[in-house]
């Protein structure tokens, strides 16, 4: 019998614990800490996590395996048998593959997202409401960082403009350069919690993570000098323990926040709207015209940004448009492979 009293610093929890005393608690878990082409890499305890012993190789052919899963190998240590169920991710959708879409999990089993924005840019609060639908959508919980504080004199603006769309999530600020908030963030890995660094390329997610490691671990590369953007500098994502306690999984910038969905991201993330919706008089209100809208009424009063009701029509139509698009394709493979799903690809696209 495994003694699972060693899987707690790798974030193991009661939740997993019963997944994987559902499937008769076979061979040892292990957490996956890195993938590279068919190739996941794996820790086993804290002492492989922090390279004082070598982690597990293994291969994932076949097994939809992303950074952060919880994993049992096969007897001979050939292959991943199972993969635990997850108790959060954070899952968008990443290409089309010929004509289907492709759903690619940046991070697994994640207790925060943070949402990383810079200041030195203008605010960019229509990609943070689809951040927050996804974040909402992963079971995790979702914080803001606007980092870069040191490129600016008063990041209020910045600031406000984030904190309008995120509802009731809280927007810290930081900088990787001067050490500014970075406490704060640390204070969420207690427990053995594990962080998720997600947001576009350059905005500075490794260099957050190397500050709260006080290492130069991760690469980080200039911005454009332009238009800020960054160069997509970190290719994988990867689970990195933390000094104290906790666990830090950089990603790669997305260029594209596109939707996977799964759950009610965009009713969290929209959850004013929502509530001034049930304040129309009509129920199947199109809050465009109609007598009696709330919606209208609140544009009208200053209260709602129309451009929030905007990006709301639009992923609700791109939530239709996926879940239209993933009827037809479970058909098709209900029709090829006798009820067998495909294997999803765990592959970074952009
Ligand atoms: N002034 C300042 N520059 C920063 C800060 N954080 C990051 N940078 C710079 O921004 C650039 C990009 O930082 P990275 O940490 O590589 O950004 P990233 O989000 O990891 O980018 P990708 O890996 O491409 O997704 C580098 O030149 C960093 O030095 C900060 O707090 N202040
Ligand atoms: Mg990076
Ligand atoms: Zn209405």
């Amino acid at each position: 019998m495994v003694d699972t009293a060693d899987l707690v610093p790798l974030g193991w929890s009661d939740d997993l614990a019963e997944a994987w005393a559902e499937l008769g608690s076979p061979g040892r878990p292990a957490r996956v800490s890195r993938l590279d082409r068919g190739w996941s890499t794996a820790v086993r305890d804290i002492a492989e996590a922090r390279g004082a012993a070598d982690p597990l190789r293994i291969r994932n052919i076949g097994a939809d395996v992303a950074v952060g899963d919880w994993i049992v190998p096969s007897d001979d240590g050939e292959r991943v048998e199972h993969v635990l169920d997850r108790t959060s991710a954070f899952t968008r959708r990443a290409s089309f593959d010929g004509m289907r879409a492709v759903s690619h999990t940046l991070a697994a089993n994640i207790d925060v997202v943070f949402l990383v924005h810079a200041l030195g840019s203008p605010p960019s609060p229509r990609r943070l409401e689809r951040e927050l639908v996804l974040a909402f959508d992963s079971g995790a919980d979702p914080v803001v960082v606007l980092t870069k504080t040191d490129l600016t004199d008063d990041p209020e603006p910045a600031r406000a403009a984030l904190a309008e769309v995120a509802l009731g999530v809280p927007v810290l600020l930081a900088s990787g350069i001067t050490g500014d908030g970075i406490e704060a963030i640390r204070g969420y890995a207690a427990g053995n919690r594990t962080l998720a660094f997600l947001g576009a390329s350059g905005v500075g997610k490794s260099t957050l993570v190397n500050a709260l490691l006080g290492a130069s671990r991760q690469a980080v590369t200039e911005v454009r000098e332009g238009d800020q953007r960054g160069r997509h500098t970190t290719v994988a994502a990867e689970l990195v323990p933390l000094p104290g306690e906790g666990w830090l999984i950089d990603t790669p910038g997305v260029r594209a926040v596109s939707l996977w969905l799964s759950g009610n991201g965009i009713e969290r993330a929209f959850a004013d709207v929502f509530d001034l919706m049930d304040g129309c008089r009509f129920r199947d209100c199109k809050h465009d015209q109609e007598p009696g809208c709330a919606v209208q009424a609140a544009i009208a009063a200053g209260d709602l940004d129309p451009v929030r009701l905007e990006s709301l029509e639009r992923l609700i139509a791109e939530e239709a448009e996926l879940e239209e698009e993933q009827r037809a394709r479970e058909k098709a493979a209900d029709r090829r492979l006798g009820g067998k799903k495909p294997p999803e690809s765990s592959e970074y696209r952009d």
